[in-house]
């Protein structure tokens, strides 16, 4: 429950956010695989309300268990999940099953398969899910008080009692459906609003995964469970890590003040990971942004990076593949562009979601960012397999806001987030050998096209102008 399953020594889960099932399979093929991604986590696949302008949140309000949605129907699913495993990548769920759709201005709610639904009443025939599979109506107004959080609404969202026997069961059997459909594992959306011992309960009846869908027979799936907890609560999110890997929403509150320089300098990176405040790494779900607090839902405020402050946004998740916290599963946020918050994904004028298109420089456009496809993050993610299992050794602080450090004798980076000029000769730890910086530049024909670094003896004298773009990084195999 804590091992994500990757093929290989892949690295990263990409949440491609609202892209639709065909056109994930079509991105393992194309990029995914071939660039040492490991898995995709995917919205939420069950059918969800409809609501009027489309808002990317509908689906955080279930329906009924159909698979079908504006990502696309079962049939979809399963070719993704197929498509996407034969070229290395798992695919990984989200999972909405603390509540259901919430009231809408007109009754029935209307779903994305067409079921219909009168929240009011607590009837959702599709399910069917009835009044009493729910808890007792009020609404969360204490978060010191762990059985408000647990048993009453979120945001006016009819609450499941995840306690009873036919509720149980339901969600169970979504979730096995999902494990003969070939997943890996699920992203638990609202933990913090179930019960620990429900949850245990639930997990324990999920099937194992099964060689036949390319598995270790027997292994169970991966959950990452989202508990927003910045340590201000009364629900804590080691309540969790017996059950699977919890959201690390701490680590993306603090990338961002650290990066933005808000009471943090780079220096609070020479002890990135529980003396920091972070669960053990095998529990500890780490992200720079993700879809809520990117655009101002959920916890982090101003704090937060995301692709409007592109270059800041790039150093640190260059930062996150390059520091071995979180084991091989950071999750890396693929967003669509938006000014409003509430405005959903790229779509036409009946509501169907527009596949990105791909430019000949490898960039999406059509609305979707696509930040996985930034050239500097892809290259942190092959650093982060070709460093992997190694611990960071000769941390060095150069000045403010300049740091450098190796992974073992793998791999070392880099990184000025001042305004001076960096140059200065540090531990380098990697073999003899002129290095090829991948972030300035690559290794044609055994030349490299920007910066090369000296190694000698563990040390190199490194240089980075203010202009650039404030990251080196050198491994292995970018020696010339
Ligand atoms: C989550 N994690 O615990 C999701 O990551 C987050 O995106 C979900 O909220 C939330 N929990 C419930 O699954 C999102 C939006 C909410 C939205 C909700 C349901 O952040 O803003 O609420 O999904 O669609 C919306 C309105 C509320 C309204 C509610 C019910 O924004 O104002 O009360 O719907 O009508
Ligand atoms: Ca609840």
């Amino acid at each position: 429950q804590w091992d994500p399953h990757f093929i290989g020594n892949r690295q990263g889960i990409v949440h491609l956010f609202e892209w639709k099932w065909l056109d994930i399979a079509d991105e393992c093929e194309t990029f995914l695989g071939p660039n040492n991604f490991g898995g995709v986590q995917t919205s939420v696949a069950n059918e969800n309300v409809i609501i009027s302008g489309r808002p990317w949140y509908e689906r955080y309000q279930p329906m009924s268990f159909k698979l079908e949605t504006r990502s696309g129907n079962e049939k979809e699913f399963r070719e993704m999940v197929v498509r996407c495993r034969n070229a290395g990548i798992r695919i990984y769920v989200d999972v909405v099953v603390n509540h259901m759709a919430a009231s809408q201005p007109s009754t029935p709610a209307i779903g994305t398969a067409g079921s219909e639904a009168y929240p009011s009443d607590r009837w959702y025939p599709a399910v069917p899910f009835n009044k009493s599979d729910f808890n007792t109506a009020c609404s969360i107004e204490n978060y010191n008080d762990p059985k408000q959080v647990r048993d009453c609404e979120l945001a006016g969202l009819p609450d499941l009692d995840q306690g009873r026997k036919d509720v149980r069961d339901k969600i169970i059997e979504y979730l096995n459906h999902l494990i003969d459909l070939g997943v890996a594992g699920y992203r638990m959306d609202a933990c913090k609003h179930m019960w620990p011992k429900d949850l245990r309960v639930i997990y324990s009846r999920v099937k194992p995964l099964s060689k036949q869908n390319g598995f270790v027979q027997g292994s169970r799936p991966f959950f990452f469970q989202e508990v927003i907890d910045l340590g201000n609560e009364a629900v804590k999110r080691q309540e969790y890590i017996s059950l699977g890997t919890v959201t690390e929403f701490t680590y993306s509150t603090q990338i961002g003040m650290v990066f933005r320089k808000i009471e943090r300098d780079l220096s609070a990176l020479k002890n990135w990971g529980p003396p920091s405040g972070f669960l053990p790494s095998r529990y500890s779900f780490v992200f720079v942004c993700n879809h809520d607090n990117q655009r101002g839902h959920g916890s982090g405020g101003d704090m937060i990076l995301t692709y409007k402050d592109k270059d800041l946004f790039i150093k640190a998740s260059a930062f996150m593949l390059a520091h071995p916290h979180g084991g091989n599963h950071p999750r890396l946020m693929s967003s669509f562009y938006f000014d409003d918050p509430s405005q959903g994904p790229p779509q036409n004028s009946n509501g169907d979601i527009i596949s990105r298109e791909i430019e000949s420089n490898g960039t999406c456009s059509n609305g979707w960012v696509c930040e996985h496809r930034w050239p500097e993050i892809v290259k942190m993610v092959k650093f982060r397999a070709i460093t992997d299992k190694t611990v960071v050794i000769g941390f060095t602080n150069i000045a403010k806001n300049q740091i450098s450090f190796c992974r073992g004798r793998k791999g070392f980076v880099a990184i000025n987030n001042s305004d001076q000029p960096l140059s200065a000769t540090v531990n380098a730890c990697l073999p003899n050998g002129v290095y090829c910086d991948v972030i300035s530049g690559d290794k044609v024909d055994g030349k490299c096209t920007g910066t090369s670094v000296n190694v000698r003896a563990g040390k190199a004298h490194i240089e980075i102008p203010s202009s650039s773009f404030g990251f080196l990084a050198i491994h292995l195999e970018s020696r010339l």
